[in-house]
């Protein structure tokens, strides 16, 4: 007798797609992505081969950190339509098998929320949904932290004469999870949506939840008193309580924001036993050329980014697997070239995300290979975190040209300017003034440029996620690295016990030189019958069809170790 496998999850399989509405597709013509575009534009979406999509936030809110900051977690907020389009939206994806997460953000309210604006009145049963804390004796907040925004985490309240927690905003007050009345209302708040028909959650920071102690941080002026709040036991136990009670009991699916988390406590946050979350995203294999965050940089190495993969891919059972989302950089102006390698680079970081073990999540827009912005100027900025990180650094003396240098490269805005649907003025995404000005490059990049195009960005995104959904291997495959240094990168997929797909090598160059791939790999990846022409390449972003001894710049190569392939199912090309 042997036990019955447990089936794989849905999630395992899914091609995840991140939606930021306001972003993506404006129906009205009021420059303000809405639920209306996003099922217009759902036939896109299954073109791609998109299983599954992570929606941003669509609650009511005042945008003081983009729907971050929610007023009210059971209502669609009137600009982007109302409960009834959302509804719409759901049915219409699942006529396309595509399964909706939404962002879950609960480590804050706005502080518009009705229980925000109960509590610093004082009233029950809100009185202790927040944060709350007298000023010392001198009237200083009560510790010394510091936000993720910058500047103090306590904002002084006239109304309630005490200081109240916020970790980002003063506008995004902190919920107080040692109150088990905040717990219940959230459980209120993911049954709501799961009995709407949304397949799980994308949870906002959710190892921030529960602060352990209030005493005075270490370290500098950024993010000072972390160490009493990231992922603390608290935390896991309010976790493995949703699991328990709403999450398992519906099948939901979940992915953990989780900052600054280390490989253990991922491990932990995702261990299913007792059972917390599904997958987490962590953002080490982000920063690689950072020091400390985005806003310092330092130079590249594919060997660095080699190193941080392989612990993750080794040291966790299943990655959630992403390259670009609403907060960062776009993937092909931070780690590729967006000038002259532009298609092969984005192309490059396509075939790395979609070999790799896990389930992979694009952002809108990754898929035709969008740039950062063009903007020359502090007065084309929209997101507070840019505006606030600028001021610090003019208070720390750092001249203009500097700021501007060092926003321009991590602004989060830098991700949020409008989808680029095709060359007309509002480049299909809206017919009125956008809310965050349009990248000048839309004139010809965009996705009716690349639809139609064989050697497109898009087009090559397309194959790589049938490919990847042909192959049990690139599915489920095991991971080895074999070779890295600053330029080069080369590993393994390895097969499936059973299965009869081979194993994949995937070669990359991370630079704009040719370079010359290291003997003792390219043998290994030969077979006799093959020798004389080279492995052959089930996929190249050069045109080529087989690996000789150089890769060329910003090139990226697939192998299919084992038989070759049936004709027409390789070699695949870009100009
Ligand atoms: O992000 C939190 C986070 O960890 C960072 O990426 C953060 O945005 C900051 O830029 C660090 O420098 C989540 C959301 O993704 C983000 O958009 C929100 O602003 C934030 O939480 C607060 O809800
Ligand atoms: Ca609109």
């Amino acid at each position: 007798m042997t036990d019955a496998c447990p089936p794989r999850p849905w999630w395992k399989d899914a091609i995840f797609y991140q939606i930021y509405p306001r972003s993506f597709q404006d129906s009205n013509g009021d420059g303000i992505g809405d639920i209306p575009g996003i099922i217009s534009r759902l036939d896109e979406i299954a073109a791609l081969g998109v299983t599954a999509l992570w929606l941003s936030p669509l609650y009511c809110s005042p945008d003081a950190d983009n729907g971050y900051d929610i007023a009210d977690y059971c209502d669609i907020d009137p600009r982007y339509g109302n409960l009834a389009d959302f509804d719409h939206l759901v049915a219409e994806a699942a006529k396309r098998e595509i399964k909706i997460i939404m962002d879950l953000i609960i480590n804050h309210t706005s502080s518009e929320h009705r229980w925000f604006q109960a509590s610093r009145r004082g009233e029950e049963p809100y009185r202790d949904y927040y944060i709350w804390r007298e000023a010392k004796e001198n009237g200083d907040p009560p510790n010394n932290w510091t936000s993720f925004f910058m500047g103090s985490t306590w904002e002084w309240d006239d109304q309630r004469q005490a200081y109240y927690l916020h970790l980002f905003d003063a506008q995004q007050p902190d919920l107080n999870y040692d109150n088990p009345a905040v717990i219940e209302e959230v459980k209120q708040v993911l049954r709501f949506w799961l009995d709407r028909g949304v397949a799980g959650f994308r949870c906002d920071v959710i190892n921030l939840l529960h602060k352990t102690s209030f005493d005075d941080g270490r370290g500098g002026p950024i993010l000072r008193g972390i160490e009493h709040y990231q992922t603390q036991l608290g935390t896991h136990r309010i976790l493995q309580e949703l699991r328990r009670e709403v999450w398992e009991p519906y099948g939901a699916f979940t992915v953990g924001e989780s900052f600054g988390v280390n490989l253990p406590e991922a491990q932990a946050l995702t261990n299913p036993d007792p059972g917390e979350l599904d997958v987490v995203f962590y953002f080490d294999h982000l920063e690689v050329d950072r020091i400390i965050n985005r806003y310092g940089p330092k130079p590249f190495s594919a060997a660095k980014l080699m190193e941080r993969l392989t612990t993750w891919q080794h040291g966790l059972d299943w990655n959630a697997l992403y390259l670009e989302n609403h907060d960062q950089p776009r993937i092909v102006s931070h780690y590729g070239d967006d000038k002259k390698y532009w298609a092969r680079s984005a192309n490059l970081l396509a075939t790395m995300l979609l070999t790799l073990r896990g389930t992979p999540f694009l952002y809108q827009g990754q898929e035709i290979g969008m740039t950062n912005f063009d903007y020359t100027s502090f007065d084309q900025l929209d997101d507070v975190e840019s505006f606030n990180v600028a001021a610090l650094m003019k208070r720390f003396g750092l001249p203009r040209g500097l700021r501007w240098r060092l926003i321009r490269q991590a602004s989060r805005d830098n991700a949020r300017t409008p989808v680029q649907w095709d060359s007309w003025p509002g480049a299909g995404f809206t017919t009125g003034k956008p809310w965050l000005a349009i990248n000048a490059n839309a004139t010809w990049l965009n996705y009716a440029a690349q639809d139609s195009d064989p050697h497109s960005v898009l087009n090559f995104y397309r194959r790589l996620i049938r490919l990847r959904r042909s192959c049990p291997t690139l599915l489920e495959g095991g991971f080895e690295p074999l070779y890295a240094d600053r330029a080069l990168m080369i590993y393994r997929r390895t097969p499936v016990d059973g299965s009869a797909d081979p194993a994949y090598t995937i070669w990359l160059n991370f630079s704009g030189r040719t370079v010359k791939l290291p003997k003792a790999w390219l043998e290994a990846s030969l077979t006799d019958a093959r020798a004389d022409a080279g492995p052959s390449c089930v996929v190249s972003n050069s045109g080529r069809h087989s690996l000789k001894g150089v890769l060329l710049p910003w090139e990226a190569v697939i192998i299919r170790e084992g038989p070759p392939l049936a004709e027409g199912t390789e070699g695949t090309d870009e100009s």
